[in-house]
């Protein structure tokens, strides 16, 4: 109904942004504790977040803009030319949120006039195979009515910015799988192997059936954080993260916030898988199962709120 589904889109926004601000601080960490997590989750004050969040709210907005045209298309709902520049000016805006090497350069020349197309391509010729469109994919899930769409949308998003594969297999894995835990009841836990059979389809890669059947098996065997980064890997590339991500949500579903911690729990890009985890974690369980003593604090509350309940 109506409410449950602005309380798991709630939750995804939510869940992302949590994510992104209790693994910031640990970002790049080989080891991180539960009492650092619980200090962060447990604190006072503003919790301040990063690029990752940064960009979805910059997705987010730009989807909620185009939701309502008709006929509406994965064009029409994507402007690549205006998304690209949209993102490159929140960059510019904000240059201090902890963004890469390579998308700081792309959007610097993009902010200068030049064509994404070429200006994604200064840096890594072969494009950037980051987590970046990964991290703020998460809202084409509300607007795309199926997996089809929501794979296309996910490429739409992230190919102003990541022009290599793995980079765009990433974004297609973490939408299609967010887009089913908004269609998984809160009340039923995923099932790994049922869960993750249309992302298997929708990622049109072997290597990267590969790692989501990796994951699959990590999920089965109870693995552990430490584990499941020694396996799958924990840095800023879309293949060691995206699967992390995942396998915390499978490893935890129906309890969000031991989702988060297990993403945190893993050490290297803490922000940016527990931002994915997160997203999955909310869509799957919706806002009021998410700490409510740390959603409140998030900076970017009013936002979320507002897109959440946009995009619904
Ligand atoms: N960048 C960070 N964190 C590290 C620095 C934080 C901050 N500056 C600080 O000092 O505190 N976090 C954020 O970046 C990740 C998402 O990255 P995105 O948006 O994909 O950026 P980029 O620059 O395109 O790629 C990231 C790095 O991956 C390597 N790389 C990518 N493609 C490559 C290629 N084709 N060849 C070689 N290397 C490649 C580069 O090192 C890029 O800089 C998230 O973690 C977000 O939180
Ligand atoms: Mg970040
Ligand atoms: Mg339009
Ligand atoms: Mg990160």
């Amino acid at each position: 109904d109506d409410m449950s589904r602005i309380n798991k889109a709630r939750g995804l926004l939510f869940g992302l942004a949590l994510g992104d601000c209790l693994g910031a601080p640990f970002e790049g960490r080989r080891e991180v504790t539960e009492t650092d997590i619980v200090t962060t989750r447990d604190g006072t004050g503003q919790l301040r977040h990063t690029d990752d969040t940064a960009l979805t709210l910059v997705l987010a907005r730009h989807l909620a803009h185009r939701v309502g045209d008709r006929p509406r298309t994965t064009e029409s709902l994507i402007d690549v030319d205006v998304l690209a520049r949209e993102f490159a000016e929140a960059w510019r805006d904000e240059p201090w949120r902890g963004y890469g090497g390579g998308v700081t350069k792309s959007f610097e020349l993009i902010v200068s006039g030049e064509p994404w197309r070429s200006a994604i391509r200064a840096v890594f010729p072969e494009g950037s195979f980051g987590n970046g469109g990964a991290m703020r994919v998460a809202p084409v899930a509300l607007v795309g009515g199926d997996v089809r769409e929501v794979t296309e949308l996910a490429r739409r998003s992230t190919e102003v910015t990541h022009a290599h594969p793995d980079a765009l297999h990433g974004a297609v894995c973490q939408a299609v799988a967010t887009h089913l835990a908004l269609a998984l009841p809160s009340t039923e836990p995923a099932r790994p192997k049922e869960f993750v059979r249309p992302v298997r389809q929708a990622v049109s890669s072997t290597s990267w059936e590969d790692k989501i059947d990796h994951v699959v098996d990590l999920a089965e065997r109870n693995a552990d954080p430490a584990e499941a980064a020694a396996e799958l890997g924990n840095d800023v590339s879309a293949t060691a993260s995206v699967p992390l991500a995942l396998l915390a949500f499978l490893r935890h579903s129906g309890d969000p916030d031991a989702v988060l911690r297990f993403a945190i729990l893993a050490g290297g890009d803490t922000d940016t898988v527990a931002a994915m985890a997160g997203a999955l974690a909310g869509a799957h369980s919706g806002y009021a199962a998410l700490p409510t003593h740390a959603t409140a604090r998030l900076e970017a509350a009013k936002d979320l709120h507002l897109y959440a309940e946009h995009l619904a």
